[in-house]
């Protein structure tokens, strides 16, 4: 698929999707969203990408969906919300490989959402995430009704929704909606620490955990510890845990493989 609407790279491992319809403060129409949820499934596919990083180009993250394409009576909403964000949503979260939004600027509606479905969320300072629809009279969609209230607690997840307040990255990173802000100045070197790191881990592993995460609020305890176990078998069967009991005991770096 050619990409109009992204930029697509991999370098040293990582994959970056960038939106790149920064006139419009990257916000989704319908040939972006698909593009988007293409290079999600390269990134699954293939085995030599083990990091993916989520950003956008120019000032935004992401302004969520095109108000244009919207109020264009082209598709219905509900056909937008299954098209576009429904499955970026779960591309993300079953990606075999850890995802990071590296939220760059503004992060509104759909756009705060898929950030927040990320395994790794960081900001730039000037970054600020604004639960934009009940402005414009929609609810939250893009899973932001399931991931926010699990990451801040309901309250302050329903006021921010309700409300549609503008929070900065420090708030953000202070309520635990997100991991980590870093000075403008720092950013792309701390995001790219990650990701180097990331790529070089166990990807296997991390995907399991990403597994283990996924159903962990949905289980209760004494399933979710079977799941575990399951997962740990599996784990314990790859070529990475091998290497890294063997690193571990002969004192030296392990090498994972990512299998
Ligand atoms: O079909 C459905 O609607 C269902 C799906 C819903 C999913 C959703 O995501 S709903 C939520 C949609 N998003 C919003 O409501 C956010 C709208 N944008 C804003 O509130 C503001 O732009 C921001 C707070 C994000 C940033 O404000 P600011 O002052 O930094 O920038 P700006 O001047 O408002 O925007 C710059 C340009 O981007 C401007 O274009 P112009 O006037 O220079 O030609 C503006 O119209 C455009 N833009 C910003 N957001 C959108 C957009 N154009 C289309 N759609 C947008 N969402």
């Amino acid at each position: 698929m050619e990409y109009n609407h992204i930029l697509f790279s991999i370098e040293n491992k990582i994959a970056k999707i960038t939106f790149n319809n920064p006139d419009k403060l990257n916000s989704f129409n319908f040939e972006m969203a698909e593009e988007v949820q293409n290079a999600l499934d390269k990134c699954n596919i293939d085995e030599n990408i083990r990091a993916v990083i989520i950003t956008g180009s120019g000032k935004a993250f992401s302004a969520g969906q095109d108000l244009k394409e919207a109020i264009s009576g082209k598709y219905q909403v509900e056909h937008i919300v299954d098209h576009h964000y429904n499955p970026i949503i779960i591309k993300i979260r079953q990606l075999a490989k850890p995802v990071i939004a590296a939220v760059n600027g503004v992060a509104a509606g759909a756009g705060a959402n898929i950030a927040l479905a990320c395994d790794i969320v960081i900001a730039n300072e000037n970054a600020k995430f604004i639960q934009a629809f009940s402005s414009i009279g929609l609810i939250p969609d893009s899973g932001g009704t399931y991931f926010l209230p699990r990451l801040i607690g309901m309250q302050k997840a329903s006021a921010l929704m309700m409300l549609g307040d503008k929070i900065t990255a420090e708030e953000a990173e202070k309520t635990g909606m997100i991991y980590k802000v870093f000075p403008e100045n720092e950013f792309d070197e701390q995001l790219m620490n990650i990701a180097s790191k990331l790529a070089k881990m166990p990807t296997r592993a991390l995907y399991l955990t990403k597994q283990a995460l996924n159903s962990s609020f949905n289980n209760d305890l004494r399933i979710q510890l079977d799941y575990e176990k399951y997962l740990q078998q599996k784990a314990s069967s790859s070529h990475d845990y091998n290497e890294g009991v063997k690193a571990f005991i002969e004192k030296r770096k392990p090498d994972f493989t990512g299998k």
